[in-house]
């Protein structure tokens, strides 16, 4: 790895000046020279796990010992790890996905190289040219955009353009590896807790992950790559070194809130603490701060209940999404963060929805356990707590007689919409943000949204929620409303 006359001047003017200053620095990172001998004596795959709120790296290696990296990175950014030039040791980098940046390290040195990259997207780190380099694909839009080249679009990349491969439904993660011994990486996606190879002609499983976080490596030595998860509930990592042989080995370290990698560092001096180590979190309640409710609100923003700020501040909204999770389990539902919930969240997975391969965004109202799922390009971007109606019988000032308060079950389309509060003259009821299923019942915000059935027949929200919602509903999307769902066994 000799750098050539230029990029040596480059390289040194980063290290004397631009060093900590994260400028723009739009290049190739040095490439192994041609036909060097990659990779020197492997140390064995080390885990690590990354701290966004301190910028703080972990490296375990396979001794035990712990190797603190940083501070690099910030709460947002995606951790990865990879071989960006070749030379068989793995190095940092972060995806900062709202800046539409790649920030990557190539040494122990405070250096680093920043490319432009898509936004919104979900990185994988992979040698997917088996050329010896890590580059790091995108998925956006359900579809994987592989990418042999750092900071590369497509139309730069040298051949045929590489066609971007369409992801299973839901997929939620990805991690790369060389899972089947080929000698060059392959992307697997985690999709409703299944890793599955993402390949043109056909993929393979690798297992089921659940809701923890999938790291992948070559845990056993012999040269293909496994999946192992994080699961930041417990606190510990699981690895399966061996596909059904093997109880997972499990590997307690680290703190929910942190992210998992896994590389081959190389030598790593091993002297430092590990990170503080705690399972799950403590029970609370509204009106509770700190960094422990920012970390309760980004585990059920990941999980799609909470679309508030990660503020630290238990404040309503919280309250509605811890609400919300208690309503999906079927478990009592109650307002505030209970000790046991840690070991439910654990094990928590959306129950099965009606697949509807037609309509890709749509509303679905699940009565029995009130709540609402937004589903975005056939994924659930949103679980809203609802209620619907009571059951009562109630005087109609509209049809002038006892009616019984329902809500009608079936296949609707929003048809009508009205923006802020409207009001009926006739009964003086106000309604904020309505969007109309059938032409009496409507989904709407208001003021009170107990946990239990309580409307006369329309689906009310919070008005924060309809707020929300408000960029992501359209007249002519598909509102389905039903009591239980069970799938079709196949
Ligand atoms: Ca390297
Ligand atoms: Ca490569
Ligand atoms: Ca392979």
């Amino acid at each position: 790895m000799r750098p050539t006359g230029s990029e040596e001047r480059r390289l040194r003017a980063i290290e004397l000046g631009l060093v900590l200053s994260l400028a723009l620095l739009v290049a190739p990172l040095v490439p192994a020279a041609p036909g060097a001998a990659a990779s020197p004596a492997l140390e064995g795959q080390a885990l690590g796990l990354f701290d966004p709120y301190a910028g703080l790296w972990y490296l375990r290696d396979a001794a035990g010992h712990t190797t603190r990296l940083g501070p690099f990175g910030r709460p947002g950014d995606v951790p990865l790890v990879g071989d960006w030039d070749g030379d068989g040791v793995d190095t940092l980098g972060v995806y900062r996905p709202e800046e539409g940046r790649l920030i990557l390290r190539a040494s122990g040195l405070p250096i680093a190289f920043v490319y432009p990259m898509p936004g919104g997207g979900l990185p994988v780190v992979a040698d997917t040219d088996g050329d010896g380099r890590d580059t790091v694909s995108l998925a956006r839009g359900g579809r994987l955009y592989v990418l042999d080249g750092l900071g590369r679009g497509p139309e730069e990349s040298t051949g045929p353009d590489p066609l971007p491969l369409p992801l299973p439904p839901g997929t939620e993660a990805l991690v790369g590896g060389d899972f089947d011994g080929d000698g060059v990486d392959e992307v697997a996606a985690v999709h409703q807790g299944r890793v599955e190879v993402i390949a043109p002609h056909g993929g393979f499983g690798l297992g089921y992950v659940g809701t923890a976080l999938p790291v992948a490596g070559d845990w056993n030595g012999d040269g293909v790559a496994g999946v192992g998860v994080y699961d930041p509930w417990r606190a510990a990592f699981r690895l399966v070194e061996r596909e059904g042989t093997d109880a997972p080995r499990a590997v307690p370290y680290g703190s929910l809130g942190m992210l998992p990698v896994a590389g081959a560092f190389g030598a790593l001096p091993g002297k430092d603490t590990p990170p503080p180590h705690r399972a799950g979190l403590p029970a609370m309640a509204m009106g509770e701060v700190g960094p422990e409710v920012a970390l309760l609100q980004q585990e059920l923003s990941r999980r799609h209940l909470y679309r508030g700020a990660i503020d630290g501040e238990f404040g309503p909204a919280a309250a509605y999404a811890v609400l919300t999770f208690h309503k999906v389990l079927g478990v009592e539902r109650t307002w505030e963060w209970e000790e046991e919930d840690s070991r439910r969240m654990a094990a928590f997975i959306l129950p099965p929805l009606p697949e509807r391969p037609e309509e890709p965004d749509r509303v679905e109202v699940d009565v029995g356990r009130q709540v609402l799922y937004l589903i975005e390009d056939h994924e659930v971007a949103a679980v809203v707590p609802v209620s619907t109606a009571g059951g009562y019988l109630y005087y109609s000032v509209r049809s002038g007689g006892r009616v019984r308060a329902r809500t009608p079950h079936g296949d609707f389309t929003l048809t009508r919409h009205s923006r802020g509060w409207s009001c009926d003259s006739l009964t003086g009821w106000c309604i904020y943000n309505p969007w109309n299923f059938t032409p009496m019942y409507a989904l709407h915000g208001y003021g009170e949204v107990p946990a239990y059935p309580a409307s006369h027949g329309c689906v009310r929200l919070p008005i924060w929620e309809s707020d929300l919602l408000e960029a992501h509903l359209l007249i002519g999307m598909p509102f389905h409303v039903w009591d239980e769902y069970r799938p079709r066994t196949r």
